[in-house]
């Protein structure tokens, strides 16, 4: 049912009805109201009008090949610094054992991530990645942030261009969309002074697209970033996405502070999530998808948001270290099972994807794979 729209939104609800791009200005009135319900409802339009009553979805896992890193951002729990005897680094043959760990479910993705180790040098990458293909050659690999991309270029002495030529050879498929921040140098300054920048950020993701991958595009919230800050990271990536057309999908990112330099800050609340999917619908009439990353926004959160501009929930993951309660803890999991049914509770169409949204299965009665992840365990939704 249609709500009251207030009157400080009608002129963007005219617009959103007759398909017109949205201004910086009203971006910042879609962040000043109170009425939630309202923005909802108007990226709700759009989410219709491109998706339908879809909900995508993927099978995938997550492999973090090491946790060391010299950026030291503040915003991380993640990682140790080089020396830190807490450190790690999967070799290829470790790599293809956690490929294996998994290799009674179907999963379609991988995406590999990881910090900025110092140490590793260019055949490395290559040879995880190749590592992969190996043990699951039909899997797609969605592989390194841009500040990844950066250092891999760095080490191999060689144009992006060509490093990306050669890692999309060895069997890069994707590129995900983390290291954006926010695209601030006032954030960038106080929270990751050391990282890649936003001019740099983008030109990854340009390259990327000149050379025939698909990216995706983050924004980390609900830290320290003001609005104006938000709504000019989305204005840039709609303009990258003007001319280049390479970006697939764009998920805003809810701050978890928990064992992290700012642990003071109270971190995003579900109305903060809601209203950042919201805005990212409205403002990116050019990205295909925008994501719930039901890992941050939690599963509940993101039933809601597939009618707040969502259309994609991502997935089945299995194993997650960049955000978790305890050090020790990454086992993040929600079966192909769970996923669908949450999707049907809140009413839309579940539809499995590959990593460039082909369509897979739209099967809505799923048989459990037991046994699920680690064999034998059926995990718990908390
Ligand atoms: O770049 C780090 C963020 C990102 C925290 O492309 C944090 O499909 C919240 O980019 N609280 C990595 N966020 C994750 C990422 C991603 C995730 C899911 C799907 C895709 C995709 C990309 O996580 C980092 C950083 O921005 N991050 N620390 C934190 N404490």
């Amino acid at each position: 049912m249609k709500p009251k729209i207030p009157d400080g939104l009608r002129a963007i609800e005219e617009k959103v009805m007759a398909e017109e791009r949205l201004s910086a200005e009203d971006g910042m009135l879609l962040y000043a109201t109170p009425d939630l319900n309202a923005v909802g409802y108007l990226a709700n339009i759009v989410r219709e009008r491109m998706c339908g009553n879809v909900a995508w979805y993927v099978r995938n896992q997550h492999i973090n090949y090491t946790n060391v890193c010299n950026k030291l951002c503040k915003f991380c729990s993640f990682y140790v610094k080089p020396k830190d005897d807490r450190g790690y680094v999967l070799d290829p043959e470790d790599v293809k054992d956690r490929v294996e760990r998994y290799l009674h479910v179907p999963i379609s993705e991988i995406h590999m991530v990881a910090g900025i180790n110092p140490k590793l040098p260019y055949s490395y990458y290559l040879d995880i990645v190749r590592a992969v293909k190996e043990v699951r050659p039909d899997v797609a690999v969605k592989a390194f942030t841009a500040i990844e991309w950066v250092q891999i270029a760095r080490v191999a002495k060689k144009p992006l261009k060509e490093v990306m030529l050669e890692l999309k050879e060895a069997g890069v498929s994707s590129v995900p969309g983390g290291g954006a921040e926010v695209f601030s140098d006032r954030v960038q300054d106080d929270l990751f002074w050391t990282k890649a920048d936003s001019e740099e950020w983008l030109m990854v993701a340009r390259t990327a697209h000149e050379v025939g991958l698909h990216t995706n595009a983050t924004m980390l919230y609900g830290h320290i970033e003001n609005p104006e800050e938000r709504i000019d990271h989305l204005v840039r990536l709609r303009d990258l996405q003007d001319e280049t057309g390479g970006f697939l999908t764009y998920i805003p990112l809810s701050f978890h502070p928990e064992r992290t330099e700012m642990t003071d800050l109270p971190g995003p609340t579900g109305v903060m999530d809601l209203r950042e999917i919201a805005v990212g619908r409205l403002m990116l009439d050019n990205f295909p998808h925008i994501k719930t990353f039901w890992i941050m926004n939690t599963i509940d959160i993101s039933q809601v948001a597939l009618w707040f501009g969502a259309d994609d929930v991502d997935g089945t993951i299995q194993e997650y270290e960049i955000t978790r309660r305890t050090y020790e803890e990454t086992r993040q999991v929600l079966t192909r099972k769970q996923l669908v049914e949450r999707i049907i509770e809140a009413g839309r169409d579940p539809v499995e994807r590959d990593n460039l949204y082909q369509v897979l299965s739209t099967d809505r009665e799923i048989i459990e794979e037991t046994p699920v992840g680690i064999p034998g365990e059926i995990p718990v939704i908390s």
